[in-house]
């Protein structure tokens, strides 16, 4: 029999990509199960095309369900994953609260599809959507190149910041429509009033800022990307300096790269070799204003890869600018992409409860 699915968080930001996906991606599927927190039990959700009822979450929403896909919070998963893999779910979670865990791989298909198999845990983590947003591409150059050093800037986007993120941005833009304000020191600020979920306004400006504050100035975001990059590359010593900034785009990370490598690189062999690689576009055509931006490549699967340059100073070191919608690959895709993994070698090996 095909396996039982459960998504869990359906009707959360991701949750609700991630259904749109298991409707339109290849169907391997038997039973798809919603799950939410009490408070949405009962609505219904189109999914395959039919309705679904969501059901609360509890132990017993985990009877006889194969893979069970996370996307609530940290805390949530953290007590919720263990429970569905111990009722005999592989988890795949996207949450922060595993990825680092020695006993929990850290997938990303295109890059490291073999980790999953290995999971003492019954848990496969998703890793953070900054780092999705650019590990594809830097994979497949890894593969060929050999990385030895990644500095990058990200410039995300604030859906990054949940549904919250994505209305405040909405409202401050309609404050300062039409207006003057970005003339004076502070104007924007005083103009915009709330900064909903962000430290600053974002409506006509920049953040460099995301996540939490953590030791010696660094935020979360930018440690995520440096300790995610070398798990998932297996690449423990990897050099990786990350600064996370965020702008005001709705949806869509994108970063510039610096990423340095073992040998000497030119750009024709970087193109080949992006090319080539599954889950990659390369648009990079300066001459014909052919680059990827945020606001083109919104809704779409790939990173796309654009400005592909050698460096100046450094013949082994390639400049880059990666975007990627940061709720597909960046979340949901991912995720979906993982489970499929899962469905497959269960698949070969039959689903354990029969
Ligand atoms: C952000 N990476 O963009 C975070 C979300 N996981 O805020």
């Amino acid at each position: 029999r095909k396996p039982t699915l459960a998504v869990v968080g359906a009707t959360g930001a991701v949750g609700t990509v991630v259904l749109e996906l298991l409707s339109t991606r290849e169907d391997v599927w038997g039973e798809i199960r919603l799950v939410a927190s009490p408070r949405s039990a009962g609505r219904k959700l189109m999914v395959r095309g039919e309705e679904v009822e969501v059901v609360a979450l509890s132990e017993e929403c985990f009877d006889g369900v194969d893979v069970a896909m996370f996307d609530v919070p940290d805390e949530l998963s953290a007590q919720w994953a263990p429970i569905a893999a111990s009722k005999g779910a592989v988890v795949v979670d996207n949450s922060g609260a595993f990825r680092m865990d020695g006993d929990v791989p850290l997938v990303v298909p295109e890059v490291n599809a073999h980790s999953a198999r290995v999971r003492p845990r019954g848990i496969i983590s998703n890793p953070n959507c900054t780092t999705l947003s650019m590990i594809v591409a830097l994979g497949a150059l890894h593969a060929e190149l050999g990385l030895t050093e990644l500095i990058v800037s990200s410039y995300q986007a604030v859906s990054g910041a949940g549904q919250v993120g994505i209305e405040t941005l909405r409202d401050q833009i309609t404050k300062v429509a039409g207006s003057n304000l970005g003339t004076q020191p502070g104007d924007v600020r005083r103009a915009v009033g709330d900064f909903g979920p962000f430290p600053a306004p974002m409506a006509l400006n920049v953040v460099p800022w995301a996540g939490s504050l953590q030791d010696d100035g660094w935020s979360s975001e930018e440690l995520k990307v440096r300790n995610e990059s070398r798990k998932i590359l297996g690449l423990p010593d990897l050099r990786v300096s990350a600064t996370c900034v965020r702008v005001p785009v709705i949806t869509t990370h994108s970063l510039t790269v610096h990423a340095r490598f073992e040998r000497e690189v030119t750009v024709d062999r970087a193109h080949e070799i992006l090319r080539g690689a599954p889950g990659v576009v390369l648009y990079d055509n300066p001459a014909e204003g052919e680059f990827p931006t945020p606001a083109d490549v919104v809704g779409t699967d790939p990173t796309w890869v654009g400005r592909v340059r050698r460096s100046l100073d450094d013949p082994t070191a390639l400049e880059l600018f990666v975007c990627g919608d940061n709720l597909r690959k960046g979340a949901a895709l991912n995720t979906a992409q993982i489970a499929e993994v899962v469905a497959a070698e269960l698949g070969q090996s039959g689903p354990s409860s029969g």
